[in-house]
């Protein structure tokens, strides 16, 4: 797929002020600092879209950027933010929780992985619970450029192992870099793929709807 724009559309703090479920929705999610905001900005060749920092917890609401006029991608705050209250952890849990659950037009979630950890805990129990959701989900490996190939494959490869104590089949992954560029293609493709199967919930198609978010 040729990205041929990407815009910024909304943030929001209330999961009823999304805009109407009516396109293709990909959220992008993980671990603080993982590197969501910077892979969405590879994604649409957009440098600056989405807001990036090395200091963990830059992105605190739902971010909503249109790509192509068709689809949207969704930057969310990262989980596991050590320096976060335990009320701060609750309160992200339960909005996150609510989007991912409730939000009608979602495709898939991107969990996004930091390819250089062990697999961590808080990534397995939250795979986990998109599992008992019935989310559909893939496993975007994150810094591939920060090591070996090698290492990566065997960090992957424990991932993907501690899942099957869980799964019945391991999800589908992407080895990605924001520095390199590498999975660009083949999140798009993936992207691209799904979009094609997207059918507007005829529920909520209505031109009252559309017309409210154009
Ligand atoms: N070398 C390298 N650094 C990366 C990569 N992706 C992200 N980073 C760096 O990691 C830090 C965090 O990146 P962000 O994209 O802001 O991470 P985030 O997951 O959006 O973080 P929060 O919004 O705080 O949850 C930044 O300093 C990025 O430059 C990558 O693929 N390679
Ligand atoms: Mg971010």
């Amino acid at each position: 797929m040729i990205v041929k724009s990407a815009e910024f559309i909304c943030s929001n703090s209330q999961v009823s002020k999304l805009p109407p479920p009516v396109k293709a929705e990909y959220a992008f999610i993980g671990r603080s600092n993982v590197g969501k905001s910077s892979l969405i900005n590879t994604l649409t060749g957009k440098k600056g879209l989405a807001k990036t920092s090395q200091t963990p917890g830059k992105t605190q609401l739902i971010n909503h950027f249109l790509i192509n006029e068709s689809w949207y991608i969704v930057d969310l705050p990262g989980y596991g933010y050590a320096r976060a209250s335990k009320t701060e952890k609750a309160k992200w849990d339960k909005f996150i929780h609510t989007y991912l659950d409730k939000r009608e037009s979602l495709q898939c979630v991107m969990v996004l992985i930091d390819s250089r950890l062990e697999p961590q805990k808080i990534d397995l129990e939250f795979c986990n619970w998109l599992g008992e959701k019935g989310l559909s989900f893939v496993l975007v490996f994150t810094k591939a450029d920060k090591q070996s190939s090698v290492k990566t494959d065997q960090s992957i490869a424990k991932f993907r192992k501690a899942l099957m104590a869980t799964f019945e089949e391991a999800p589908q992954f992407f080895i990605t870099s924001s520095e390199t560029q590498l999975g660009r293609e083949e999140i798009l493709e993936f992207i691209d793929v799904v979009n094609q199967n997207f059918e507007v919930p005829t529920f909520l198609g209505s031109p009252l709807e559309r017309g409210r978010e154009e």
